[in-house]
């Protein structure tokens, strides 16, 4: 007799759009890999990772576990439907299950509430037995030691960098967007040789995939003295390169950004967020200060570290004249590259909280808020502004010339160090690193950006025909958007539409919704 076999399934796409679209990351996120490794010995497990490869309803798997954050969940519950028809158990879990239970409980037939680690195992037992509950919840933020390591040989092998773990979780700030303040936990760490024995628990991976590994914490820098102990350690490993992400304020300390180098550290993923001072105070992210972005990358850039600067539009105190300036002033401050999106009213946040209660959101759709789109009314510019300045910076910061000057910028500052020689590899990975992310974010802006600028543009489109056609084609989309299934929690959509499907007599006309929203 076969053993049971568990499919687990890392959402990514984002199938309100018409057209499919495959993330080209290095790395999977951690949840999957995660999962795999926590799952009992006798269950055959499968790791499918939507960012590369489409799902498979006709796997032979008995059970499936799907992994999503919010934007996800509309499609999520489409995909829950599909492998339920077909007689499977669905179960889910992730940041967006785990905050609105109630919300997922409806569409599969069991949905675990927090972190993993401790419920697992009795869940996929409940499963194979038949015993399986509707609901599990997690202990809060309970302690991170012993958890069993990613099963990185499940990895597809599109993924060129396979090796992701975590050495903390939380975060000691309280960003009023941030995902961590719905359910604020204490900031906690691992132990040190867990994590370490994660980076080599890679025996079944190609050699030059064993090499290269991301630390995917939300704040690697929350507890200082850990992670200098925890750099050191790995430093030991002599890794090819290391990714790492924390806040910017981290980078005060000269010896952290020592140790992030001794480590090969070669990428770090900071929060950046904006270059407007008040921007960022107006979202509690006072820790961040624009005036020693510069030095701060700068000295990153001189030890080998390539900066990925997160970067957000549309916070409250933008003004036209910032969009202006922005392209010049990135240009100043330098990171290699930058992770460009709207901010996100994540539902559940005091930033959503606040910008629902000042009558802002635009959009209810869950399956927009993935940073691409705009769901929320800025409070000082134009929402088509907005997506201008979104498109400009791309194309800006992404074109030929300036990647190239960047590159150069990088390398002359990197290789004038001392010890030449030993920089010459370094120097090669950390070119290969910044061409694959200028690439991908250029191919990301062709696919989404600019497409969705001009959609906003066709709605004030003067020629009355063209914008009729156009009102048409927007019209078919938003009665596609408005299916109950992707609306907020607790959102205008929702509250106005109980139980309903499709379109709705009690929503407002497709004019009002979109043409007074964006140009008002
Ligand atoms: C890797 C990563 C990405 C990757 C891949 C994301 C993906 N899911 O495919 C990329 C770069 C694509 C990405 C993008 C974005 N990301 Co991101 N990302 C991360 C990051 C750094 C690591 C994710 C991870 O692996 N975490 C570790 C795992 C173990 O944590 P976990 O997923 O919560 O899993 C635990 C539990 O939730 C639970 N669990 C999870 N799944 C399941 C499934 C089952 C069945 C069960 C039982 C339990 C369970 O158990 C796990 C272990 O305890 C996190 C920060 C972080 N450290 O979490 C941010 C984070 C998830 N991202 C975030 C955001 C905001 C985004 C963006 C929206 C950013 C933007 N403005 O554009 C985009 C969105 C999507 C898009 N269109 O690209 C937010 C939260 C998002 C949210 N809405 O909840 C986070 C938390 C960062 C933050 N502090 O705000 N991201
Ligand atoms: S610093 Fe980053 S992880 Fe911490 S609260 Fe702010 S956004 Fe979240």
């Amino acid at each position: 007799m076969r053993s049971p076999k568990l499919q687990i399934i890392v959402l990514f796409q984002n199938l309100g759009d018409e057209k499919p679209y495959y993330a080209r990351s290095p790395s999977p996120p951690l949840s999957g890999v995660l999962l795999a490794g926590l799952t009992p010995p006798g269950v055959e497990v499968e790791l499918l990772h939507e960012m590369v490869r489409p799902i498979d309803y006709e796997t032979d798997a008995d059970f499936i576990a799907l992994s999503f954050m919010d934007y996800c969940a509309p499609h999520a519950y489409r995909v829950s439907r599909e492998f339920r028809r077909r007689g499977k158990l669905v179960v889910a879990g992730g940041r967006y299950p785990s905050t609105f239970p109630e919300q997922v409980v409806p569409h599969v037939d069991a949905v675990v509430v927090g972190e993993a680690e401790r419920v697992w195992p009795q869940v996929v037992a409940d499963l194979v037995q038949g015993t399986l509950e509707s609901r599990y919840d997690a202990e809060s933020a309970p302690p991170l030691e012993n958890i069993p390591p990613p099963r990185y040989d499940l990895v597809e092998p599109q993924f060129s960098v396979p090796v992701v773990t975590e050495a903390t979780r939380g975060c000691p700030f309280r960003c009023t967007y941030c995902q961590l303040t719905i359910a604020p936990t204490p900031y906690r760490v691992r132990p040190i040789a867990d994590v370490i024995r994660d980076l080599e628990a890679t025996s079944k991976l190609p050699y030059h995939k064993r090499k290269i590994a991301m630390l995917y914490d939300n704040n690697l820098g929350g507890d200082m003295a850990y992670a200098k102990a925890l750099l050191r350690e790995i430093a030991t490993l002599r890794l090819w390169g290391l990714g790492v992400q924390f806040s910017v304020n981290c980078l005060q300390d000269e010896e952290f950004i020592d140790l992030l180098a001794a480590a090969n550290c070669r990428m770090a993923f900071l929060g950046m967020e904006s270059l407007n001072q008040s921007s960022l105070a107006a979202v509690d992210k006072c820790h961040n200060r624009v005036a020693q972005y510069k030095e701060q990358f700068a000295a990153l850039r001189r030890r080998g570290i390539l900066v990925f600067a997160g970067t957000m539009l549309a916070l409250d105190e933008d003004t036209a004249d910032y969009y202006e300036c922005l392209p010049e002033m990135l240009e100043d401050v330098d990171p290699a590259a930058i992770f460009l999106s709207m901010a996100i009213p994540i539902p559940g946040t005091p930033f959503h909280a606040q910008v629902e209660q000042e009558g802002r959101i635009l959009d209810t759709d869950l399956a927009h808020y993935d940073g691409d789109h705009l769901v929320l009314r800025p409070a000082n510019v134009k929402p088509v502004a907005v997506l201008e300045a979104a498109a400009r910076v791309k194309r800006t910061f992404y074109s030929w010339r300036s990647i190239t000057g960047r590159w150069a910028r990088l390398m002359r500052a990197y290789l004038a160090g001392p010890k030449l020689l030993s920089r010459i590899l370094p120097a090669f990975l950390l070119t290969f690193i910044l061409w694959q992310l200028s690439a991908f974010q250029r191919k990301h802006a062709r696919q989404r950006v600019y497409p969705l600028l001009e959609e906003a543009k066709s709605h004030w489109d003067s020629n009355p025909l063209r914008r009729s056609a156009r009102l048409m084609k927007l019209s078919r989309s938003v009665d596609r958007r408005s299916e109950p299934l992707g609306c907020v929690p607790g959102g205008q959509a929702e509250r106005r539409r109980p139980g309903t499907g499709g379109s709705s007599p009690q929503l407002p006309p497709v004019e009002d919704l979109y043409i007074s929203a964006w140009f008002d």
